[in-house]
């Protein structure tokens, strides 16, 4: 894990294409204030916000002014939340929101105040008292802005510009194949620093090490210098440092740690004290590295049994954003047998990630970086960098985070070549203890043969393919007897998608037919897939596709889809279809070290 200036320094207070800076991390302990609750709103979908300068808030002046948009008397939504689940009439909604909320501040010309959003789905406009404090773009990462001179003593109003429509450059661009879910889906806060304070760190385990912790602090301020102590009680740890005239300090020391483990999920209590703030985590240490064709965890091989999942409350019907919702979905995915879980097809919520690292449930963490992005227009590439350094930002001590993922399902050509090794470079250089990867899709199958072939995987340190035979792609002859060739051959080969739809329910119709929605036909496929995976020694992991049905407008079948992706082992009302049971059992028979 190398400190590169260059890049903390892009990580910690820069402006990117957006002016919106990278969230300080662990917002969780800090000093906040929260504005989660009702915001009231105005509906906007011609734009006409923008030319009457919504932001400004204006009042009529004269009797005979008259102002055509008001907060008052309008309707309020919860944040967090996706608006769309709120009111009947954002059922479908593609366009702008325009979010109000008042505060109250009593500061401390000492202190610092930032505002900070969990997300925004997927355009945000900041205003604080009718100034712009600056825009977000991208749906799925937090973001903050720091107002301590621009703050007023007493109330003080912020609006936001929420816009959700799809954008061709946009991540992702036009086409996905999941429910646009828009508004502040997570949670908003005012938070209050020092002066100079602990704006991030990095504290895992070095490279294939299981007890010398590596990493860096940053302070950001005024008094850049300090002293610096990092405690772990537990283990009797009282590190001390001094950073540099950067703000930053070189992270060494060794200790006899508990390693974190799917079994074990142990986590130490951290705190870090600078002379001017204190910053506590819960932090645990394991190691993950590749040899050969298998996935080593603390040294020993471990078959990934992973399950996919999107940030969605199947029973709410609405985007996930509570620790309630994480628990709900990973109790699920704890109960299949699963030691880990891709986080599809963008980082999720924090509470996704801690939970599954108090539940000894690995993570892949990936940027929705999807399918027909359009590589080589101006700005994209910008804003796969600002997602990657905003997903690394956030979630680089989670432990229970083993592999960032930078794509998923595009297609071939020199434009994106370049612009996925460059990502994957870049993404090396922030981070070297995980394992990186993208998800491709391209490899070609006749005669029963799959030829794996895309030379991309060769920057990647895992083979990570889907692969929807039985649905998408008929089989050709018997799943046992599937040959299989590799680009690579000494990297670990990992299924990240396979499955097919039912509706939970139906048993009726053909068996053999993919027409008949039924269960059936579903649980076929999962028993012809377990063959196969029999049959492949690089195999170092699955994720079916997925744990449970979601909703996906583009799915429009009137009367087994209904704007739901059935390809779920669940349904939306939490029944188990019969395929979760071939796939339990097979994840059940599975030793721990394979
Ligand atoms: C895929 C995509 C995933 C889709 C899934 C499907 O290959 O990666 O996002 O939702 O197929 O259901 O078609």
């Amino acid at each position: 894990m190398k400190i590169n200036l260059t890049f903390l320094f892009l990580f910690s207070f820069c402006c990117y294409i957006a002016d919106a800076q990278t969230a300080m991390t662990n917002v969780a302990s800090r000093k906040c204030v929260s504005l989660n609750g009702k915001w009231q709103v105005i509906i906007d979908p011609t734009g006409a916000g923008d030319w009457r300068q919504v932001w400004q808030e204006k009042k009529p002046e004269r009797k005979t002014d008259f102002i055509e948009y008001s907060f008052e008397g309008g309707p309020e939504l919860s944040v967090p939340g996706d608006f769309n689940t709120q009111l009947p009439e954002l059922k479908l909604y593609e366009g702008t929101v325009w979010y109000k909320k008042n505060f109250n501040v009593s500061h401390e010309s000492s202190k610092r105040l930032f505002i900070y959003f969990g997300a925004v789905n997927y355009l945000a406009d900041v205003y604080l008292n009718g100034n712009l404090l600056g825009k977000h773009e991208g749906g799925f990462t937090p973001f903050q802005f720091e107002i301590s001179n621009s703050v007023k003593q007493g109330t003080n109003t912020l609006i936001v510009r929420v816009n959700n429509q799809r954008k061709k450059d946009g991540i992702p661009g036009l086409g996905y194949d999941w429910f646009n879910y828009g508004g502040i889906t997570r949670e908003v806060n005012l938070v209050e620093t020092g002066s100079t304070f602990i704006s991030d760190y990095f504290i895992q385990l070095g490279k294939n090490s299981y007890s010398s912790a590596l990493g860096w602090i940053k302070l950001s301020g005024k008094s850049p210098s300090q002293n610096i102590t990092l405690k772990i009680p537990e283990l009797n740890i009282n590190y001390k440092i001094r950073s540099d005239g950067e703000g930053l300090a070189e992270v060494k020391f060794d200790a006899d740690f508990k390693l974190w483990s799917p079994e074990n999920p142990k986590l130490y209590k951290i705190i870090i004290q600078c002379e001017t703030d204190t910053i506590t985590d819960e932090i645990g240490f394991r190691s993950i590295g590749t040899k050969g064709t298998k996935v080593l965890l603390n040294g020993k091989p471990v078959f990934l049994k992973g399950i996919n999942i999107h940030e969605e409350n199947p029973l709410r019907a609405a985007r996930a954003y509570s620790e309630s919702d994480a628990i709900l979905l990973l109790k699920w995915a704890k109960e299949l047998g699963c030691n880990i879980v891709r986080l599809a097809h963008y980082p999720h919520n924090e509470h996704m990630i801690k939970t599954a690292e108090k539940m000894g449930i690995m993570v892949w963490d990936e940027i929705p970086v999807y399918q027909r992005i359009e590589f080589s227009a101006p700005g994209v590439a910008e804003k796969m960098d600002l997602m990657m350094q905003e997903m690394v930002t956030r979630d680089k001590n989670r432990c229970s985070v083993v592999i960032w993922s930078l794509s998923n399902e595009t297609d071939s050509s020199p434009d994106r070549d370049k612009a996925l090794t460059d990502l994957t470079d870049k993404c090396r250089k922030l981070d070297s203890t995980r394992l990186i990867t993208s998800v491709i899709n391209d490899e070609e199958y006749n005669n029963n043969v799959m030829n794996v072939w895309d030379t991309l995987y060769r920057h990647f340190d895992l083979i990570t393919l889907n692969e929807y035979l039985g649905w998408y792609v008929p089989w050709q002859g018997k799943a046992g007897d599937i040959k299989w060739n590799f680009i690579c051959h000494d990297k670990p080969v990992i299924i990240t998608e396979f499955g097919g739809e039912a509706l939970y329910g139906n048993n009726s119709g053909p068996k053999d037919e993919a027409q008949s929605w039924n269960e059936e036909y579903q649980e076929n496929i999962y028993k012809d897939q377990v063959a196969m995976f029999g049959t492949m020694k690089e195999l170092s992991g699955v994720f079916p596709w997925l744990l449970t049905d979601y909703r996906s407008s583009g799915r429009m079948h009137p009367v087994y889809q209904k704007g739901w992706n059935r390809k779920g082992l669940i349904s939306d009302k939490g029944e188990k279809k019969k395929a979760w049971y071939i796939l339990f059992d097979y994840y059940n028979s599975i030793k721990n070290n394979y």
